[in-house]
């Protein structure tokens, strides 16, 4: 076949996310072809959505050939050893310089390995985060790739046209090489578990210590997305808090069990902090609530033995809902000071270059955390774009120093009311933490030294010491 009459790109695996990316690479423009492993899937997506610029492919030679060079290559499997079966299977066929890109929800270190194994075959590979579901997927995502700089350009163009946009800019930046954008992905969606519990918790405080109904809590959130909260999950909280429970009487968020799931990227990114010694105890608080929330018959029991008191209400209401905009604000801070410490931790021990602002700027559209505040934490990073945590920016200083009042009030009031509010708790601690030039740390290292001989320095003098605790005690 002549090079001019080859598809652009081609998308293999055509369930819930390549049927849609596909669709919506070939309405910008670009000729695709598109290849299931069980051919009748893409068969099934030929005839019900046809489209001028998708040719379906029978088999992974066919699909390859029909390609110009480079040959750019998307698979959009299910994460895990499908992934690598599909490369594996596409390495008979793909030749120098050819780019396979995962847009899946891959394991960045399984990235990272596909990176390099295929960068000694010449192959480039691009572990691309791509945030937005099944309608992001159709109509713009929010795209976060990683892999060779120079080859990055051979994919830009089609990857910005297939992206969402807010204000005509692209929601999507290079982020570094091997497995940075999948880590990128993996981080946003530890952030988004952080930003969906302190709303949640918002909503419980207003609801039981407030005593405001469903319909008063949902206006009070459409008018926090009229401020500095505006955000795509403060909306969508504001519009569930609306819906009236179709099948009986009052509301349907009232008829919902209160156990929350997980797919597991809360908990990759909850280990990472782990393993980069990076705190990150907002989103572990966000994965633990999620967890606590799974035991629901060791709730109802330990309620039943320690006996719940009723909530108290708070009188002065107006402040309560004041109280509640500044600690949501002030613990999504907090929370993405601590995410945006774990990018930087993981870019020294990963060896990666990131670009905070532009990270940040993939965030605004397109996904689940797009939201105004992004702006700043942009700005913050454009103003110095080594800074070593958001809470030295100077507009985040401000708004800190304005705020942190309403976040301790609101947390002491929920403690004392046995309100559960993990995140919260959280992210006051971390800064109360990070604002304590001399921790209680000397008490461990003591610990340590008495019981294991692990030895502490000291404050006054260099070196390091032992001090017999035992022979002296
Ligand atoms: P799934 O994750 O449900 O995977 C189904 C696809 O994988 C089918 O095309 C299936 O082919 C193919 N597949 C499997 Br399973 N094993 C295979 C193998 N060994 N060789 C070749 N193909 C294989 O699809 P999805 O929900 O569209 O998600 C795709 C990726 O995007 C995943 O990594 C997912 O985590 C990620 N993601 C999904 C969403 C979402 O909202 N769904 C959002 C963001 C990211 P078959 O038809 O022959 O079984």
């Amino acid at each position: 076949m002549e090079e001019f009459m080859k598809n652009n790109i081609a998308v293999i695996g055509l369930s819930v996310m390549g049927k849609n990316l596909a669709l919506n690479i070939a309405d910008k423009g670009y000729k695709v072809s598109v290849f299931n492993r069980t051919t009748s899937v893409m068969e099934e997506m030929i005839k019900n959505f046809p489209h001028q610029n998708i040719q379906g492919k029978k088999t992974l030679k066919e699909l390859v050939e029909s390609l110009e060079k480079p040959r750019k290559i998307i698979i959009m499997v299910k994460a895990g050893g499908a992934v690598d079966s599909v490369i594996n299977q596409l390495l008979e066929f793909v030749k120098k310089d050819d780019i396979i890109i995962d847009g899946g929800n891959s394991f960045f270190k399984d990235s990272e390995r596909r990176y390099k194994t295929l960068k000694e075959k010449n192959i480039n590979f691009f572990g691309v985060g791509i945030s937005g579901g099944e309608e992001g997927a159709r109509k713009g995502p929010a795209i976060m790739p990683g892999g060779d700089k120079e080859a990055y350009n051979e994919i830009k163009k089609i990857l910005e046209d297939i992206s969402a946009k807010v204000n005509g800019n692209p929601c999507i930046n290079y982020t570094s090489t091997g497995g940075a954008g999948h880590y990128v992905k993996m981080v946003h969606n530890g952030i988004e578990y952080g930003d969906m519990e302190i709303i949640a918790e918002s909503y419980y405080i207003l609801k039981n210590i407030g005593g405001f109904t469903n319909q008063q809590i949902s206006d009070i959130f459409a008018k926090f997305n009229k401020g500095k909260l505006k955000s795509y999950l403060i909306d969508i909280t504001s519009k569930i808090l609306k819906v009236k429970d179709p099948d009986a009487d009052g509301y349907l968020i009232d008829k919902i069990l209160d156990k929350s799931g997980q797919k597991g990227t809360g908990k990759w990114t909850t280990i990472q902090g782990a393993d980069l010694g990076s705190c990150i105890s907002v989103i572990s608080s966000a994965l633990n609530a999620r967890y606590m929330s799974s035991i629901k018959d060791t709730r109802i029991l330990a309620e039943k033995e320690f006996k719940k008191n009723e909530y108290q209400k708070f009188a002065d209401r107006e402040k309560l809902i004041t109280m509640v905009e500044n600690s949501l604000y002030t613990a999504k801070i907090i929370s993405y000071a601590q995410g945006f410490s774990l990018l930087r931790q993981a870019e020294k021990e990963y060896s990666w270059t990131f670009n905070y602002a532009d990270i940040a700027k993939i965030f605004r559209g397109g996904c689940i955390i797009q939201a105004k505040f992004l702006q700043n934490i942009i700005e913050a990073y454009q103003n110095n774009p080594k800074l070593e945590n958001l809470v030295f920016d100077t507009f985040f200083k401000e708004e800190i120093k304005k705020n942190i009042d309403s976040l301790r009030e609101l947390t002491l009031l929920a403690i004392k009311n046995e309100l559960p509010i993990m995140t919260f708790t959280s992210a006051l601690s971390y800064f109360d933490t990070l604002k304590t030039a001399r921790l209680s740390a000397n008490m461990i290292q003591a610990q340590r030294d008495y019981f294991g001989a692990h030895t502490f320095n000291r404050i006054d003098k260099q070196g390091v010491f032992h001090y017999d605790w035992l022979k002296n005690n």
